[in-house]
């Protein structure tokens, strides 16, 4: 079974990205399905695929029932949720939904492995762009692991249906292209850069900047408060407490605002989510590495990591060692911090 399924999706990267090629697969995709369908198309939703599915839905509109979008995953990030609601992208809830009231299941940006409740689901088709994994099959896969985007994908797929995006769906698979691939700074092919190139013309770009930008609530605003009364400087090193979140974006947030400051060469930004103090390191990644500090000062504790530029830690504060009751602070963070320093 997975040799046969290596051969298929070695077929398919084999074609490389011809017209013809997308055509044949543009047909084997619709060869799955028949006009009494009912489809159910299956994403972990971010914005590459919430795209996909869009997309999808539009390649399937005349030739099934209906096309339902479904997604496990709470969306907790606001950019996410922003796309959902200006883009008026109809998804529900996987839980809520009878997976036996679908005729056919397709797996978008993902493959079943990946989560458990997708490994429950017997798809008949799957198109990613994520590595390939093993012990599943489906009638027909599309799995291009060089790709930047399954957005990239899918225009290729509209394309060669003849089908011209609506603004609403160009922007999507605009913006799923611009957030998996970070702005083309990351594993992205010159595939990725046509299909990107030619939305270009189709999407709404002041959209698309609204998207980009939406990623504080209006009741976290107090946070900056909090840090700016927080902030405390040690040699070229900015660092802050801000107490409870209710979402470690914020942090991610604080530390890239502190992070436009001149003066600063660190920002380390912390706040306590659940059990977890979060602890976000940003530095020029120059000569300096975040990932490498973050492991040296919180690894022992918990995961810590990341790249030269930017890193995170996420530790449980109870293996902290703190005396009894007391809270983590600015100065916990400072000494926690520092304490290889000395
Ligand atoms: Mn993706």
């Amino acid at each position: 079974m997975k040799q046969k399924r290596l051969e298929k999706i070695s077929d398919t990267v084999s074609r490389g990205a011809s017209r013809s090629s997308a055509l044949a697969r543009l047909n084997g995709f619709w060869e799955v399905f028949s006009k009494d369908d009912n489809v159910l198309v299956v994403i972990n939703a971010d914005p590459d695929a919430l795209a996909s599915a869009m997309a999808v839905k539009r390649l399937l509109r005349y030739r099934v029932q209906n096309v339902t979008i479904g997604y496990p995953n709470e969306i907790r990030r606001l950019n996410n949720l922003e796309m959902v609601k200006r883009l008026k992208i109809p998804i529900e809830r996987l839980h809520t939904l009878k997976i036996s009231d679908y005729s056919k299941k397709v797996l978008l940006d993902s493959q079943p492995p990946h989560l458990p409740c997708f490994e429950k689901v017997s798809f008949d088709a799957i198109i990613d762009h994520h590595p390939v994994t093993v012990q599943w099959d489906a009638r027909f896969i599309d799995i291009r692991p060089d790709y930047g985007a399954v957005s990239s994908m899918m225009v290729e797929y509209l394309r060669a249906a003849n089908i011209k995006p609506s603004v609403a769906l160009a922007t999507a698979l605009f913006y799923g292209i611009k957030v998996d691939t970070q702005n083309f700074e990351k594993n992205a092919l010159p595939a990725d850069g046509s299909s990107f190139r030619y939305l270009f013309s189709l999407a709404n770009l002041n959209l698309v900047r609204k998207l980009e930008l939406t990623d504080l609530r209006r009741s976290e605003l107090k946070y900056f408060k909090i840090a700016l009364n927080e902030l405390k400087v040690r040699k070229g090193k900015a660092f802050v407490h801000v107490g409870r979140v209710w979402s470690p974006d914020i942090l991610v947030i604080l530390a890239d605002f502190l992070n436009h400051v001149d003066q600063f060469s660190w920002v380390i930004v912390s706040g306590i989510h659940g059990e977890r103090l979060v602890v976000i390191f940003r530095c020029d990644g120059y000569r300096k590495n975040a990932g490498a500090f973050a492991q040296k000062t919180f690894g022992k504790y918990g995961v810590a990591g990341g790249h030269k530029q930017a890193a995170r830690a996420e530790v449980p504060v109870k293996n902290l060692e703190l005396p009894e009751n007391q809270e983590v602070t600015t100065q916990t963070l400072i000494r926690l911090a520092t304490r290889h320093e000395k």
